[in-house]
């Protein structure tokens, strides 16, 4: 039997915080300017008017109320539209590593940990800053960490599988202690022109420490993981460095983000109770004994939806499935850990889940117990 326990976690987030009002008053100021300057091409049927936002439509779609950005100023310039960002060059550190240090310096606190005691650093994320060298390694490089580090991408679930490779890890004898980093600068990513995407993301970092037998006071042992992925196009990016040079170039922005939103509402639900009830049920756990379900946040609808089915019953407290999305947004993967981080005030002996799910599809979910 292994002992190994996710025995402390931290979060980085910026500042700013954008309402859903400051951006839906930037948004429609845009549609007016667009349908204004194109009144002509509109009313002779070549160009669609664009449709207007609003805070009804986004806070009952999905339950976010705001988000925190790295450069507010620049996402609600309706001259610009995107934050202000740099390209990751030499000579100055990654904004990735920056978040990466912040949220870190708070997991290994928790642990009470020291950067000699960790042997080795995972990156998981849904958006690489860059392709080499690894960001984790400039991590592993800043907080002066011995061993090894390399960076992953499973979208939505990078977070909860990169936890997985650090547990799998030590499960083989290969590291005692490892560092999991997950930034998710998601904003320069985002189309805020586009009516149906440009409320969902926010920015932030979580960090979790993974170490056998931790004394830590807030370690949770892990007591099963469980991985599943199914190819689906309803959530993609086509952003590369093929871009450059392909044959049927095309705007940038055409690429980014991309996502069929009811599409991934109506495969993932489901999908998501039925692997988690399995996995209780293997661990010959019932729905009832477990205190907390810390899920991916995407949308506030899903997350209820899907705990009330693994329940069996729409009646249940809203604190058993934390919600941050109504302050943060969606974080990409790290939705489950700041809902695990910020709700896991648990007694001895109380069992959750953390669930993360997203692009790929992939879902990961890991069943965890207060020691
Ligand atoms: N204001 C007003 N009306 C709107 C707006 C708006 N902003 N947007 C859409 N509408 C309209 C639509 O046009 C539509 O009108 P009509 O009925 O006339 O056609 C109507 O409202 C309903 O639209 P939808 O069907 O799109 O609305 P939904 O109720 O489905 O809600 C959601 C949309 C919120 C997107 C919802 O479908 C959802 O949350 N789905 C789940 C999505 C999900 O889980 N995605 C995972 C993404 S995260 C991930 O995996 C990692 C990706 C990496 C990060 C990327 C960072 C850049």
């Amino acid at each position: 039997m292994h002992n190994i326990h996710i025995a402390g976690t931290g979060l980085w987030y910026p500042e700013e915080k954008i309402t859903n009002e400051e951006l839906v008053n930037t948004y429609n100021t845009y549609v007016e300017k667009f349908n204004t300057e194109n009144k002509s091409k509109i009313n002779d049927g070549s160009v669609i008017p664009m449709e207007y936002s609003s805070v009804e439509f986004i806070e009952k779609a999905s339950g976010i109320k705001s988000r925190h950005v790295v450069d507010k100023e620049g996402i609600l310039d309706i001259n610009r539209m995107m934050p202000r960002v740099q390209n990751e060059l030499e000579g100055r550190m990654s904004a990735h590593v920056e978040a990466g240090i912040k949220a870190s310096l708070d997991a290994m606190k928790q642990a009470n940990v020291t950067p000699e005691q960790i042997d080795g650093v995972i990156v998981g994320t849904s958006h690489s800053a860059r392709n080499y060298p690894a960001i984790a390694i400039e991590i592993q490089n800043e907080l002066n960490i011995k061993g090894y580090a390399y960076d992953m991408l499973v979208g939505c679930s990078s977070t909860t599988f990169a936890i997985n490779n650090a547990f799998s890890d030590i499960a083989s004898g290969l590291a005692e202690t490892i560092l999991v980093v997950n930034p998710e600068i998601n904003t320069p990513g985002v189309d805020f022109t586009r009516r149906d995407n440009h409320f969902i993301f926010g920015d932030g970092c979580a960090a979790s420490v993974i170490q056998k037998n931790s004394k830590s006071q807030k370690a949770f042992k892990i007591l099963d993981r469980k991985l599943y992925t199914q190819f689906s196009n309803n959530i993609r990016s086509n952003f590369s460095y093929l871009n450059r040079a392909a044959v049927d170039r095309v705007n940038e922005d055409k690429l980014m983000f991309n996502q069929n939103g009811r599409g991934v509402f109506k495969d993932v639900c489901p999908l998501v109770a039925s692997l988690i009830k399995e996995q209780l049920n293997k661990n010959n756990i019932l729905p009832n004994q477990i205190s907390k379900f810390w899920l991916h946040q995407a949308n506030g609808k899903m997350i209820r939806l899907i705990t009330s089915k693994i329940l069996g019953t729409d009646d249940f407290p809203d604190d058993i499935s934390p919600m941050p999305i109504a302050q943060f947004g969606n974080l990409a993967s790290v939705g489950s850990l700041f809902a695990f981080n910020l709700n896991n005030d648990l007694n001895k002996g109380d069992k959750g889940v953390i669930c993360s799910f997203g692009a790929g599809y992939s879902v990961c979910s890991i069943i965890v117990e207060k020691i």
